[in-house]
């Protein structure tokens, strides 16, 4: 039986997907490459410095340790930019409707997530409320695929792995839910997310009744 439900917060609760990839993009332009959607898709999930060592391979670019801080300071900085025009009106279609859902069928809920920015985004949203734990990258010490963020997670609700879900639309995230012994369940694409236990492109029309079904 499901007792938990942990979500992830950028491409699950909110696009902020793009605005990470405008960002990386805009600080690869200036290193003198570009940024593919394709190769955006390795970030998904992965902390910001490990984030920025990828785009830096990518790139084939060698910075110093001061330099790499100040590179990241500046795409967080353009990153929390574009977070300015997010209101409650952006979270995702049907996310609110399934977490009310969760509510009334006394559901634990909590979000897992690699962000430093968690909470900010969940304010603009008008979000933060809606769940009993939040476990950010402030609090997390290890990033995804490492299952950390959704232990603790689990464990802050008081509830086993085994009867937690966990919502993620990054190959990191679905690893890191089934190295946490936990249902993981992707938001996407099945031909990208194939380690997930089930895949749906999102939670428009889709009810914690029906789901928790296929998931039988
Ligand atoms: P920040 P999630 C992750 O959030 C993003 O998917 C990833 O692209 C980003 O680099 C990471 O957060 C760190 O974000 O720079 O805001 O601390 O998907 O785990 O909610
Ligand atoms: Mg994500």
């Amino acid at each position: 039986t499901v007792q938990a439900c942990l979500f992830d917060l950028d491409g699950v609760i909110v696009d902020t997907a793009k605005y990470h990839y405008l960002a990386w993009r805009q600080l690869a332009n200036q290193l003198g490459f570009d940024l593919t959607l394709e190769q955006n898709e390795l970030l998904k999930g992965i902390s910001r410095m490990e984030s920025l060592e990828i785009v830096l391979g990518i790139g084939g670019v060698k910075l110093s340790e001061e330099e790499k801080l100040k590179f990241a300071a500046e795409k967080n900085a353009q990153y929390l930019e574009f977070c300015k025009q997010i209101t409650p009106e952006d979270a995702l279609p049907g996310v609110r409707n399934f977490l009310d859902e969760l509510k009334a069928d006394s559901i634990k809920t909590g979000l897992g997530s690699a962000s430093k920015n968690a909470k900010t985004i969940l304010t603009n949203l008008d979000m933060l409320d809606y769940f009993d734990t939040i476990v950010d990258g402030n609090r997390a010490t290890k990033g995804k695929p490492d299952p950390q963020v959704f232990l603790m997670g689990a464990e802050d609700l008081s509830v086993a792995p085994e009867h937690c879900i966990v919502f993620e639309d990054a190959v990191a995230g679905i690893q890191a839910a089934k190295a946490g012994g936990m249902i993981g369940v992707g938001i996407g694409q099945a031909s990208v997310l194939t380690e997930a236990d089930y895949v749906m492109p999102g939670f428009d029309g889709v009810t914690v009744k029906d789901l928790f079904e296929k998931l039988k």
